[in-house]
Protein backbone atom coordinates (compact mmCIF):
# COMPACT_ATOMS: atom_id res chain seq x y z
CA UNK A 1 0.00 0.00 0.00
CA UNK A 2 1.48 3.02 -0.97
CA UNK A 3 1.05 6.13 1.30
CA UNK A 4 -1.22 8.18 -0.35
CA UNK A 5 -3.67 5.34 0.23
CA UNK A 6 -2.27 4.80 4.17
CA UNK A 7 -3.31 8.58 4.14
CA UNK A 8 -7.08 7.83 4.38
CA UNK A 9 -6.80 4.40 6.23
CA UNK A 10 -7.67 3.53 9.47
CA UNK A 11 -6.94 -0.31 11.25
CA UNK A 12 -9.17 -1.53 13.69
CA UNK A 13 -8.29 -3.78 15.96
CA UNK A 14 -11.03 -5.39 16.64
CA UNK A 15 -9.98 -9.35 17.63
CA UNK A 16 -12.69 -10.40 19.83
CA UNK A 17 -15.05 -9.63 16.56
CA UNK A 18 -17.11 -7.15 18.67
CA UNK A 19 -20.28 -5.06 17.36
CA UNK A 20 -18.16 -2.27 15.65
CA UNK A 21 -20.24 -2.05 13.02
CA UNK A 22 -21.02 1.29 13.73
CA UNK A 23 -17.81 2.58 14.57
CA UNK A 24 -16.94 1.53 10.28
CA UNK A 25 -19.57 3.05 9.41
CA UNK A 26 -18.78 6.19 11.45
CA UNK A 27 -15.58 6.06 9.83
CA UNK A 28 -16.65 5.26 6.33
CA UNK A 29 -18.80 8.40 6.98
CA UNK A 30 -15.81 10.44 7.11
CA UNK A 31 -13.66 9.62 4.25
CA UNK A 32 -11.60 7.20 5.54
CA UNK A 33 -11.73 3.38 5.08
CA UNK A 34 -10.80 0.45 7.07
CA UNK A 35 -8.37 -2.27 7.45
CA UNK A 36 -8.08 -5.14 10.16
CA UNK A 37 -5.46 -5.80 12.16
CA UNK A 38 -5.45 -9.57 12.06
CA UNK A 39 -2.01 -10.25 13.73
CA UNK A 40 0.15 -8.63 15.95
CA UNK A 41 2.48 -7.94 12.40
CA UNK A 42 -0.18 -6.06 10.99
CA UNK A 43 0.30 -3.67 13.52
CA UNK A 44 3.57 -2.78 11.84
CA UNK A 45 2.12 -1.87 8.31
CA UNK A 46 -0.31 0.25 10.19
CA UNK A 47 0.12 4.04 10.14
CA UNK A 48 -2.86 4.84 11.82
CA UNK A 49 -5.17 2.26 14.99
CA UNK A 50 -8.25 2.51 16.77
CA UNK A 51 -8.59 0.20 19.50
CA UNK A 52 -12.61 -0.43 20.32
CA UNK A 53 -12.64 -2.52 23.31
CA UNK A 54 -15.52 -4.43 23.81
CA UNK A 55 -17.03 -6.11 27.07
CA UNK A 56 -15.56 -7.17 30.20
CA UNK A 57 -11.74 -5.50 31.21
CA UNK A 58 -10.02 -8.67 31.94
CA UNK A 59 -11.65 -10.32 28.05
CA UNK A 60 -10.19 -7.05 26.90
CA UNK A 61 -6.79 -7.56 28.10
CA UNK A 62 -6.41 -11.44 28.12
CA UNK A 63 -7.28 -11.68 24.96
CA UNK A 64 -4.79 -8.67 23.38
CA UNK A 65 -2.15 -11.04 26.15
CA UNK A 66 -3.28 -14.30 24.32
CA UNK A 67 -3.22 -12.89 20.58
CA UNK A 68 0.50 -11.46 21.40
CA UNK A 69 -0.31 -7.63 20.70
CA UNK A 70 0.52 -6.42 23.82
CA UNK A 71 4.08 -5.78 23.34
CA UNK A 72 3.47 -4.93 19.59
CA UNK A 73 0.89 -2.38 20.60
CA UNK A 74 3.00 -0.90 23.09
CA UNK A 75 5.81 -0.46 20.18
CA UNK A 76 3.08 1.06 17.88
CA UNK A 77 2.19 3.66 20.32
CA UNK A 78 5.57 4.65 21.54
CA UNK A 79 6.70 4.85 17.96
CA UNK A 80 4.49 8.26 17.62
CA UNK A 81 2.17 7.04 15.34
CA UNK A 82 -2.13 7.86 15.78
CA UNK A 83 -3.29 5.69 18.33
CA UNK A 84 -7.30 5.75 19.15
CA UNK A 85 -8.74 3.89 22.20
CA UNK A 86 -12.69 3.78 23.04
CA UNK A 87 -14.81 2.41 25.71
CA UNK A 88 -12.86 -0.22 27.30
CA UNK A 89 -9.88 0.39 24.66
CA UNK A 90 -9.15 3.73 26.47
CA UNK A 91 -9.50 1.85 29.68
CA UNK A 92 -7.21 -0.81 28.77
CA UNK A 93 -4.27 2.05 28.79
CA UNK A 94 -4.59 2.49 32.59
CA UNK A 95 -2.82 0.42 35.16
CA UNK A 96 -5.96 -2.41 35.88
CA UNK A 97 -9.62 -2.29 36.71
CA UNK A 98 -11.30 -3.01 40.07
CA UNK A 99 -13.64 -4.96 37.11
CA UNK A 100 -10.57 -7.75 37.33
CA UNK A 101 -8.29 -7.59 40.34
CA UNK A 102 -5.66 -9.74 38.55
CA UNK A 103 -5.79 -8.38 35.19
CA UNK A 104 -2.86 -5.71 34.27
CA UNK A 105 -3.98 -3.11 31.89
CA UNK A 106 -1.14 -1.90 29.44
CA UNK A 107 0.06 0.75 32.03
CA UNK A 108 0.17 3.48 29.84
CA UNK A 109 -1.63 5.77 31.75
CA UNK A 110 -1.17 6.11 35.73
CA UNK A 111 -4.52 5.21 37.86
CA UNK A 112 -7.15 2.25 37.87
CA UNK A 113 -10.79 2.06 36.79
CA UNK A 114 -13.61 1.92 39.92
CA UNK A 115 -17.04 1.02 39.77
CA UNK A 116 -19.66 3.73 39.77
CA UNK A 117 -21.09 4.04 43.59
CA UNK A 118 -24.96 2.16 43.26
CA UNK A 119 -26.85 3.78 45.81
CA UNK A 120 -27.58 6.77 44.39
CA UNK A 121 -27.84 5.94 40.50
CA UNK A 122 -27.92 3.60 37.86
CA UNK A 123 -25.41 1.92 36.97
CA UNK A 124 -24.17 1.02 34.48
CA UNK A 125 -24.20 4.81 33.23
CA UNK A 126 -26.05 5.20 29.78
CA UNK A 127 -26.74 8.47 28.12
CA UNK A 128 -25.14 11.71 26.90
CA UNK A 129 -22.64 13.48 29.49
CA UNK A 130 -20.05 15.54 28.86
CA UNK A 131 -16.40 15.77 28.09
CA UNK A 132 -14.67 18.68 28.89
CA UNK A 133 -10.81 19.45 28.94
CA UNK A 134 -9.90 20.34 32.17
CA UNK A 135 -7.49 23.14 30.60
CA UNK A 136 -10.17 24.75 28.57
CA UNK A 137 -8.60 23.79 25.12
CA UNK A 138 -10.74 21.76 22.55
CA UNK A 139 -8.12 18.88 21.90
CA UNK A 140 -8.96 16.48 18.72
CA UNK A 141 -12.21 18.78 18.54
CA UNK A 142 -13.66 17.83 22.02
CA UNK A 143 -16.44 20.84 22.74
CA UNK A 144 -17.49 21.70 26.42
CA UNK A 145 -20.95 22.12 25.43
CA UNK A 146 -21.23 19.14 23.36
CA UNK A 147 -22.80 15.80 24.69
CA UNK A 148 -21.45 12.62 24.16
CA UNK A 149 -22.94 8.85 24.34
CA UNK A 150 -21.50 6.88 27.58
CA UNK A 151 -21.85 3.25 28.31
CA UNK A 152 -19.98 2.28 31.16
CA UNK A 153 -19.60 0.66 34.74
CA UNK A 154 -16.24 1.53 35.59
CA UNK A 155 -14.35 4.87 35.42
CA UNK A 156 -11.26 6.35 35.82
CA UNK A 157 -11.70 8.83 38.80
CA UNK A 158 -10.03 12.04 38.37
CA UNK A 159 -7.61 13.24 40.33
CA UNK A 160 -5.98 16.58 39.61
CA UNK A 161 -2.01 15.82 40.09
CA UNK A 162 -1.70 12.52 38.23
CA UNK A 163 -1.76 13.25 34.61
CA UNK A 164 0.99 15.71 33.60
CA UNK A 165 1.72 16.39 30.25
CA UNK A 166 -1.77 14.93 29.04
CA UNK A 167 -4.93 17.01 28.51
CA UNK A 168 -7.45 15.13 30.73
CA UNK A 169 -11.44 15.71 29.84
CA UNK A 170 -13.55 15.20 32.70
CA UNK A 171 -17.16 14.24 33.42
CA UNK A 172 -19.26 13.50 36.29
CA UNK A 173 -22.24 11.42 37.20
CA UNK A 174 -23.98 12.01 40.47
CA UNK A 175 -20.79 12.95 42.76
CA UNK A 176 -18.68 11.03 40.98
CA UNK A 177 -15.77 12.88 38.23
CA UNK A 178 -14.19 10.09 35.97
CA UNK A 179 -11.90 10.94 33.09
CA UNK A 180 -14.44 11.09 30.00
CA UNK A 181 -11.35 11.29 27.41
CA UNK A 182 -7.81 11.81 27.49
CA UNK A 183 -5.11 13.03 24.72
CA UNK A 184 -1.77 13.27 24.40
CA UNK A 185 0.71 13.77 20.90
CA UNK A 186 -0.56 10.85 18.88
CA UNK A 187 -3.02 9.51 21.81
CA UNK A 188 -6.57 10.36 22.22
CA UNK A 189 -8.50 7.86 24.17
CA UNK A 190 -12.37 8.12 24.80
CA UNK A 191 -14.58 6.50 27.51
CA UNK A 192 -17.92 7.54 25.15
CA UNK A 193 -18.60 6.31 22.01
CA UNK A 194 -17.63 8.90 19.04
CA UNK A 195 -19.33 6.64 16.63
CA UNK A 196 -22.90 7.00 18.76
CA UNK A 197 -22.26 10.87 20.06
CA UNK A 198 -23.96 12.32 16.34
CA UNK A 199 -22.44 15.10 15.09
CA UNK A 200 -20.38 15.79 17.81
CA UNK A 201 -19.10 12.53 17.99
CA UNK A 202 -18.23 12.16 14.46
CA UNK A 203 -16.54 15.80 14.79
CA UNK A 204 -13.81 14.00 17.17
CA UNK A 205 -13.43 11.23 15.04
CA UNK A 206 -13.04 13.41 11.76
CA UNK A 207 -10.30 15.59 13.76
CA UNK A 208 -8.38 12.20 15.21
CA UNK A 209 -8.18 10.74 11.55
CA UNK A 210 -6.83 14.09 10.22
CA UNK A 211 -4.70 14.79 13.04
CA UNK A 212 -6.62 18.13 14.06
CA UNK A 213 -4.76 17.99 17.42
CA UNK A 214 -5.25 21.63 19.00
CA UNK A 215 -7.85 23.48 17.36
CA UNK A 216 -9.79 26.60 18.75
CA UNK A 217 -13.36 26.13 20.25
CA UNK A 218 -15.62 26.99 17.69
CA UNK A 219 -19.01 28.92 18.27
CA UNK A 220 -20.07 29.99 21.23
CA UNK A 221 -18.55 28.56 23.95
CA UNK A 222 -22.19 27.87 25.90
CA UNK A 223 -22.15 27.24 30.15
CA UNK A 224 -24.24 24.33 30.08
CA UNK A 225 -24.59 22.52 32.91
CA UNK A 226 -22.46 18.85 32.79
CA UNK A 227 -23.84 15.53 34.27
CA UNK A 228 -26.16 12.98 31.99
CA UNK A 229 -28.81 13.67 29.89
CA UNK A 230 -32.66 12.28 30.41
CA UNK A 231 -32.71 10.43 27.13
CA UNK A 232 -35.78 10.68 24.52
CA UNK A 233 -35.99 7.67 22.19
CA UNK A 234 -38.13 7.03 19.01
CA UNK A 235 -39.56 3.79 19.07
CA UNK A 236 -40.46 2.19 15.65
CA UNK A 237 -42.86 -0.67 15.86
CA UNK A 238 -41.79 -2.67 12.58
CA UNK A 239 -44.05 -5.40 10.94
CA UNK A 240 -45.35 -6.23 6.89
CA UNK A 241 -48.50 -4.93 6.20
CA UNK A 242 -51.35 -6.76 4.28
CA UNK A 243 -49.19 -5.74 1.04
CA UNK A 244 -46.32 -7.39 2.19
CA UNK A 245 -44.22 -4.22 2.40
CA UNK A 246 -42.39 -3.53 6.21
CA UNK A 247 -44.35 -0.33 7.88
CA UNK A 248 -43.79 1.66 10.99
CA UNK A 249 -47.05 0.54 12.43
CA UNK A 250 -48.59 1.71 16.06
CA UNK A 251 -51.46 0.31 17.74
CA UNK A 252 -53.61 0.95 20.87
CA UNK A 253 -53.28 -1.31 23.54
CA UNK A 254 -50.77 -3.28 20.90
CA UNK A 255 -53.66 -3.68 18.67
CA UNK A 256 -52.64 -2.08 15.39
CA UNK A 257 -55.48 -2.87 12.82
CA UNK A 258 -58.09 -0.20 12.04
CA UNK A 259 -60.80 -0.55 9.36
CA UNK A 260 -58.43 -0.41 6.38
CA UNK A 261 -55.96 -3.34 7.79
CA UNK A 262 -52.58 -2.70 9.52
CA UNK A 263 -51.95 1.18 10.18
CA UNK A 264 -48.98 2.33 8.07
CA UNK A 265 -47.11 5.40 9.39
CA UNK A 266 -44.16 5.04 7.35
CA UNK A 267 -41.22 3.78 6.31
CA UNK A 268 -38.58 2.36 8.88
CA UNK A 269 -35.16 4.01 8.04
CA UNK A 270 -36.87 6.98 6.66
CA UNK A 271 -38.35 7.76 9.92
CA UNK A 272 -35.16 6.96 12.01
CA UNK A 273 -33.15 9.40 9.75
CA UNK A 274 -35.90 12.17 10.14
CA UNK A 275 -36.35 11.51 14.07
CA UNK A 276 -32.26 11.59 14.47
CA UNK A 277 -31.90 14.37 12.93
CA UNK A 278 -34.87 15.88 14.84
CA UNK A 279 -32.13 15.33 17.42
CA UNK A 280 -33.43 11.72 19.11
CA UNK A 281 -31.16 10.36 21.54
CA UNK A 282 -31.59 6.64 20.67
CA UNK A 283 -33.85 4.87 17.91
CA UNK A 284 -35.77 1.85 18.75
CA UNK A 285 -37.04 -0.62 16.37
CA UNK A 286 -39.22 -3.63 17.48
CA UNK A 287 -39.90 -6.13 15.15
CA UNK A 288 -43.54 -6.89 16.53
CA UNK A 289 -44.16 -9.96 14.65
CA UNK A 290 -41.19 -11.25 15.42
CA UNK A 291 -43.35 -14.57 16.94
CA UNK A 292 -44.11 -15.66 13.24
CA UNK A 293 -40.95 -17.72 11.74
CA UNK A 294 -38.70 -16.31 8.81
CA UNK A 295 -34.90 -17.73 7.56
CA UNK A 296 -32.78 -15.45 10.15
CA UNK A 297 -30.75 -14.07 6.99
CA UNK A 298 -33.64 -13.37 5.37
CA UNK A 299 -34.99 -11.28 8.20
CA UNK A 300 -36.16 -7.83 6.79
CA UNK A 301 -35.28 -6.39 9.91
CA UNK A 302 -31.13 -6.81 9.17
CA UNK A 303 -31.96 -4.89 6.10
CA UNK A 304 -33.35 -1.75 7.69
CA UNK A 305 -30.53 -1.91 10.33
CA UNK A 306 -27.41 -1.92 7.64
CA UNK A 307 -29.38 1.32 5.77
CA UNK A 308 -30.22 3.17 9.24
CA UNK A 309 -26.78 2.18 10.97
CA UNK A 310 -25.08 4.06 7.90
CA UNK A 311 -26.50 7.24 8.39
CA UNK A 312 -27.84 7.43 11.71
CA UNK A 313 -25.14 8.06 14.40
CA UNK A 314 -26.78 7.57 17.83
CA UNK A 315 -27.51 4.00 19.64
CA UNK A 316 -29.71 1.72 17.25
CA UNK A 317 -31.66 -0.70 19.51
CA UNK A 318 -33.70 -3.91 17.64
CA UNK A 319 -36.25 -5.92 19.46
CA UNK A 320 -38.89 -8.57 18.27
CA UNK A 321 -37.19 -12.59 17.95
CA UNK A 322 -34.16 -12.76 19.76
CA UNK A 323 -34.36 -16.11 20.70
CA UNK A 324 -33.26 -19.62 19.76
CA UNK A 325 -35.05 -20.11 16.51
CA UNK A 326 -35.47 -22.86 14.08
CA UNK A 327 -35.55 -21.47 10.47
CA UNK A 328 -38.07 -22.91 8.35
CA UNK A 329 -35.46 -25.01 6.88
CA UNK A 330 -34.02 -26.74 10.00
CA UNK A 331 -31.48 -24.74 11.00
CA UNK A 332 -30.84 -23.87 14.59
CA UNK A 333 -29.73 -20.63 15.92
CA UNK A 334 -29.04 -19.77 19.69
CA UNK A 335 -30.06 -16.26 20.74
CA UNK A 336 -26.70 -15.37 20.95
CA UNK A 337 -26.23 -16.36 16.74
CA UNK A 338 -29.42 -14.27 15.91
CA UNK A 339 -27.77 -11.31 18.35
CA UNK A 340 -24.52 -11.15 16.30
CA UNK A 341 -26.27 -10.89 12.86
CA UNK A 342 -28.01 -8.01 14.43
CA UNK A 343 -25.05 -6.94 15.50
CA UNK A 344 -23.09 -7.47 12.70
CA UNK A 345 -25.49 -5.28 11.01
CA UNK A 346 -25.48 -2.44 12.95
CA UNK A 347 -27.08 -3.13 16.41
CA UNK A 348 -25.63 -1.25 19.28
CA UNK A 349 -28.54 -3.14 21.67
CA UNK A 350 -30.88 -6.45 21.65
CA UNK A 351 -34.14 -6.11 23.31
CA UNK A 352 -35.54 -9.05 24.31
CA UNK A 353 -39.44 -9.58 25.47
CA UNK A 354 -40.88 -13.49 25.64
CA UNK A 355 -37.63 -15.02 26.17
CA UNK A 356 -37.09 -12.49 28.55
CA UNK A 357 -40.34 -13.61 30.30
CA UNK A 358 -39.73 -17.54 30.16
CA UNK A 359 -36.06 -16.95 31.70
CA UNK A 360 -37.45 -15.17 34.39
CA UNK A 361 -40.18 -18.02 34.92
CA UNK A 362 -37.47 -20.98 35.30
CA UNK A 363 -35.20 -18.81 37.35
CA UNK A 364 -38.26 -18.38 39.92
CA UNK A 365 -39.09 -22.32 39.53
CA UNK A 366 -35.18 -23.11 40.33
CA UNK A 367 -34.71 -21.29 43.50
CA UNK A 368 -33.34 -18.35 41.81
CA UNK A 369 -30.41 -19.85 40.53
CA UNK A 370 -28.75 -18.89 37.50
CA UNK A 371 -27.84 -21.14 34.95
CA UNK A 372 -25.64 -19.49 32.54
CA UNK A 373 -27.78 -20.38 29.63
CA UNK A 374 -30.05 -18.08 28.98
CA UNK A 375 -30.33 -15.58 25.90
CA UNK A 376 -29.76 -12.55 28.76
CA UNK A 377 -26.80 -14.31 29.95
CA UNK A 378 -25.13 -15.28 27.02
CA UNK A 379 -25.54 -12.03 24.93
CA UNK A 380 -24.25 -10.54 28.34
CA UNK A 381 -21.07 -12.54 28.52
CA UNK A 382 -20.15 -12.06 24.93
CA UNK A 383 -21.44 -8.42 24.16
CA UNK A 384 -21.58 -6.35 27.59
CA UNK A 385 -24.59 -5.76 29.91
CA UNK A 386 -25.14 -2.61 28.19
CA UNK A 387 -26.05 -4.43 25.18
CA UNK A 388 -28.95 -6.32 26.34
CA UNK A 389 -31.87 -4.45 27.00
CA UNK A 390 -35.38 -6.64 28.59
CA UNK A 391 -38.78 -5.15 26.97
CA UNK A 392 -41.13 -5.93 29.23
CA UNK A 393 -45.02 -5.61 28.26
CA UNK A 394 -47.53 -5.72 30.94
CA UNK A 395 -50.70 -5.60 32.05
CA UNK A 396 -52.42 -3.97 35.09
CA UNK A 397 -54.30 -6.35 37.19
CA UNK A 398 -56.64 -4.70 40.43
CA UNK A 399 -57.23 -5.96 43.26
CA UNK A 400 -59.25 -5.16 46.03
CA UNK A 401 -56.83 -6.75 49.07
CA UNK A 402 -53.04 -7.74 48.50
CA UNK A 403 -53.52 -10.66 50.20
CA UNK A 404 -55.83 -11.77 47.35
CA UNK A 405 -52.92 -12.39 45.06
CA UNK A 406 -49.45 -13.78 45.80
CA UNK A 407 -47.77 -11.30 43.34
CA UNK A 408 -46.14 -8.10 44.21
CA UNK A 409 -48.77 -5.17 44.52
CA UNK A 410 -48.83 -1.45 44.64
CA UNK A 411 -51.10 1.01 46.02
CA UNK A 412 -52.82 3.12 43.13
CA UNK A 413 -54.26 6.16 43.15
CA UNK A 414 -56.30 5.50 39.50
CA UNK A 415 -58.76 2.76 41.25
CA UNK A 416 -60.10 -0.51 39.67
CA UNK A 417 -63.63 -0.72 37.93
CA UNK A 418 -65.25 -1.86 41.30
CA UNK A 419 -63.14 0.94 43.33
CA UNK A 420 -60.06 -1.47 44.37
CA UNK A 421 -57.14 0.57 44.85
CA UNK A 422 -54.17 -2.50 44.68
CA UNK A 423 -53.09 -3.60 41.72
CA UNK A 424 -50.08 -5.62 40.49
CA UNK A 425 -48.76 -5.67 36.40
CA UNK A 426 -48.85 -9.00 35.46
CA UNK A 427 -46.30 -10.09 32.38
CA UNK A 428 -47.30 -11.08 28.45
CA UNK A 429 -45.81 -12.72 25.70
CA UNK A 430 -45.89 -13.02 22.49
CA UNK A 431 -47.06 -9.25 22.33
CA UNK A 432 -49.59 -8.96 24.56
CA UNK A 433 -51.66 -12.20 23.42
CA UNK A 434 -50.86 -14.20 26.24
CA UNK A 435 -50.32 -13.63 29.67
CA UNK A 436 -48.74 -15.03 32.51
CA UNK A 437 -47.98 -15.90 35.82
CA UNK A 438 -44.98 -13.88 36.48
CA UNK A 439 -45.51 -10.31 37.81
CA UNK A 440 -43.29 -7.22 36.75
CA UNK A 441 -41.49 -7.24 39.59
CA UNK A 442 -40.30 -10.82 39.53
CA UNK A 443 -39.33 -10.42 36.01
CA UNK A 444 -37.09 -7.29 36.38
CA UNK A 445 -35.14 -8.19 39.39
CA UNK A 446 -34.53 -11.72 37.60
CA UNK A 447 -33.14 -10.47 34.30
CA UNK A 448 -30.88 -7.65 36.39
CA UNK A 449 -29.64 -10.63 38.25
CA UNK A 450 -28.95 -12.56 34.76
CA UNK A 451 -26.79 -9.46 33.33
CA UNK A 452 -29.60 -7.39 31.32
CA UNK A 453 -28.14 -3.78 31.52
CA UNK A 454 -31.69 -1.87 31.07
CA UNK A 455 -35.26 -1.95 31.05
CA UNK A 456 -37.71 -1.09 28.70
CA UNK A 457 -40.31 -0.68 30.64
CA UNK A 458 -43.90 -0.69 28.21
CA UNK A 459 -47.72 -0.82 29.78
CA UNK A 460 -50.26 -2.21 26.96
CA UNK A 461 -52.61 -0.27 29.27
CA UNK A 462 -51.02 2.88 28.35
CA UNK A 463 -50.05 2.12 24.84
CA UNK A 464 -51.22 4.46 22.12
CA UNK A 465 -53.71 5.96 24.74
CA UNK A 466 -51.77 9.46 24.70
CA UNK A 467 -52.94 9.81 28.39
CA UNK A 468 -49.56 9.88 29.61
CA UNK A 469 -47.02 7.33 31.29
CA UNK A 470 -47.69 5.11 33.60
CA UNK A 471 -45.91 6.64 36.65
CA UNK A 472 -46.66 4.39 39.56
CA UNK A 473 -45.70 1.80 37.68
CA UNK A 474 -42.80 3.19 36.38
CA UNK A 475 -41.68 4.11 40.20
CA UNK A 476 -42.08 1.02 41.45
CA UNK A 477 -40.18 -0.72 38.85
CA UNK A 478 -36.88 1.75 39.23
CA UNK A 479 -37.11 1.31 43.14
CA UNK A 480 -36.91 -2.89 42.23
CA UNK A 481 -33.11 -2.32 40.35
CA UNK A 482 -30.49 -0.56 39.96
CA UNK A 483 -30.25 -0.74 35.80
CA UNK A 484 -31.25 2.39 33.92
CA UNK A 485 -34.85 2.40 32.85
CA UNK A 486 -36.76 3.45 29.46
CA UNK A 487 -40.64 4.65 30.47
CA UNK A 488 -42.51 3.79 27.30
CA UNK A 489 -46.19 3.99 26.39
CA UNK A 490 -48.75 6.76 26.53
CA UNK A 491 -46.99 9.84 25.60
CA UNK A 492 -49.05 11.94 24.08
CA UNK A 493 -46.90 15.46 24.71
CA UNK A 494 -43.98 17.45 25.35
CA UNK A 495 -45.49 17.45 29.07
CA UNK A 496 -46.05 14.02 29.34
CA UNK A 497 -41.98 13.74 29.12
CA UNK A 498 -41.29 16.32 31.56
CA UNK A 499 -43.86 15.22 34.39
CA UNK A 500 -42.15 11.39 33.85
CA UNK A 501 -38.94 13.10 34.30
CA UNK A 502 -40.13 15.45 37.16
CA UNK A 503 -42.03 12.51 38.83
CA UNK A 504 -40.09 9.86 38.80
CA UNK A 505 -36.67 8.39 38.56
CA UNK A 506 -36.68 7.24 35.51
CA UNK A 507 -33.78 7.48 32.90
CA UNK A 508 -35.16 7.92 29.70
CA UNK A 509 -38.68 8.14 28.02
CA UNK A 510 -39.95 6.61 24.85
CA UNK A 511 -42.73 8.07 22.50
CA UNK A 512 -43.98 6.47 19.13
CA UNK A 513 -47.55 7.49 18.26
CA UNK A 514 -47.32 10.91 18.59
CA UNK A 515 -43.97 11.27 16.33
CA UNK A 516 -45.29 9.03 13.76
CA UNK A 517 -48.25 10.86 13.53
CA UNK A 518 -46.90 13.81 13.39
CA UNK A 519 -48.76 15.96 16.26
CA UNK A 520 -45.06 16.86 17.88
CA UNK A 521 -41.50 16.51 16.83
CA UNK A 522 -38.40 14.83 18.96
CA UNK A 523 -37.55 18.90 19.32
CA UNK A 524 -40.83 19.89 20.59
CA UNK A 525 -40.39 17.54 23.17
CA UNK A 526 -36.73 18.34 23.79
CA UNK A 527 -37.61 22.18 23.79
CA UNK A 528 -40.28 21.77 26.22
CA UNK A 529 -37.92 19.44 28.72
CA UNK A 530 -35.30 22.65 28.59
CA UNK A 531 -37.51 25.18 29.26
CA UNK A 532 -38.97 23.13 32.35
CA UNK A 533 -35.04 22.57 33.65
CA UNK A 534 -34.78 19.21 32.81
CA UNK A 535 -31.36 18.16 31.47
CA UNK A 536 -30.91 16.61 27.72
CA UNK A 537 -28.74 16.80 24.90
CA UNK A 538 -29.28 20.27 23.20
CA UNK A 539 -28.47 19.27 19.14
CA UNK A 540 -28.52 22.63 17.57
CA UNK A 541 -25.78 23.59 20.23
CA UNK A 542 -23.52 21.18 16.73
CA UNK A 543 -23.26 22.59 13.81
CA UNK A 544 -22.40 19.79 10.88
CA UNK A 545 -18.73 19.24 10.59
CA UNK A 546 -18.28 16.64 8.36
O1 LIG B 1 -41.16 -11.04 22.39
O2 LIG B 1 -38.71 -10.75 22.17
O3 LIG B 1 -40.07 -11.32 20.19
O4 LIG B 1 -40.21 -9.09 21.24
C1 LIG B 1 -41.33 -8.56 20.62
C2 LIG B 1 -41.28 -7.06 20.85
O5 LIG B 1 -42.32 -6.47 20.08
C3 LIG B 1 -41.52 -6.68 22.29
O6 LIG B 1 -40.59 -5.67 22.65
C4 LIG B 1 -42.93 -6.11 22.33
O7 LIG B 1 -43.01 -5.02 23.21
C5 LIG B 1 -43.12 -5.64 20.90
N1 LIG B 1 -44.51 -5.78 20.43
C6 LIG B 1 -45.11 -6.94 20.09
N2 LIG B 1 -46.36 -6.68 19.66
C7 LIG B 1 -46.53 -5.35 19.71
C8 LIG B 1 -47.73 -4.62 19.30
O8 LIG B 1 -47.82 -3.39 19.47
N3 LIG B 1 -48.72 -5.32 18.77
N4 LIG B 1 -45.17 -3.48 20.38
C9 LIG B 1 -45.38 -4.78 20.20
C10 LIG B 1 -44.87 -2.94 21.50
C11 LIG B 1 -44.97 -0.98 22.51
C12 LIG B 1 -44.05 0.11 22.53
C13 LIG B 1 -44.69 1.32 21.94
C14 LIG B 1 -44.96 2.14 23.16
C15 LIG B 1 -45.12 3.58 22.90
N5 LIG B 1 -44.95 -1.63 21.27
O9 LIG B 1 -42.82 -0.11 22.04
O10 LIG B 1 -43.85 1.83 21.01
O11 LIG B 1 -46.10 1.61 23.85
O12 LIG B 1 -46.25 3.85 22.17
P1 LIG B 1 -47.01 5.25 22.33
O13 LIG B 1 -45.95 6.26 22.61
O14 LIG B 1 -47.65 5.48 21.00
O15 LIG B 1 -47.98 5.07 23.44
P2 LIG B 1 -40.05 -10.65 21.51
Amino acid sequence: MSLDDQQHVVWLLDYVAGNIRSLVNAIERTGFSVRWIRSPQDLQKAGRVIFPGVGHFQHCLAGLEEGGYVEPLKRYIASGKPFMGICVGMQALFEGSDESLHQSGLGLVKGRLARFHEKTKSVPQIGWNSASIVSGESVYGLRRHSKYYYVHSYAAPYRREDWPGWYVATTTYGDEEYIGAIAKQNILATQFHPEKSGVAGLRVLEAFLNDKFLAAETGQALALPTGLTKRVIACLDVRSNDQGDLVVTKGDQYDVRDKDGVRNLGKPVELAKRYYAGGADEITFLNITSFRNNALKDTPMLEVLRLTSKQVFVPLTIGGGIRDVIDPDGTKYTALEVAREYFASGADKVSIGSDAVMAAEEYGANGETLTGKTAIESIARAYGSQAVVVSVDPKRVYVADPEDTPHHTLRTELLGPHGENYCWYQCTVSGGRAARDLDVHQLVTAVAAMGAGEILLNCIDRDGAKSGFDLELIRDVKHSVSIPVIASSGAGSPEHFAQVFRETPVDAALGAGMFHRGEYSVWDVKSHLLKEGILVRDERVEEESI
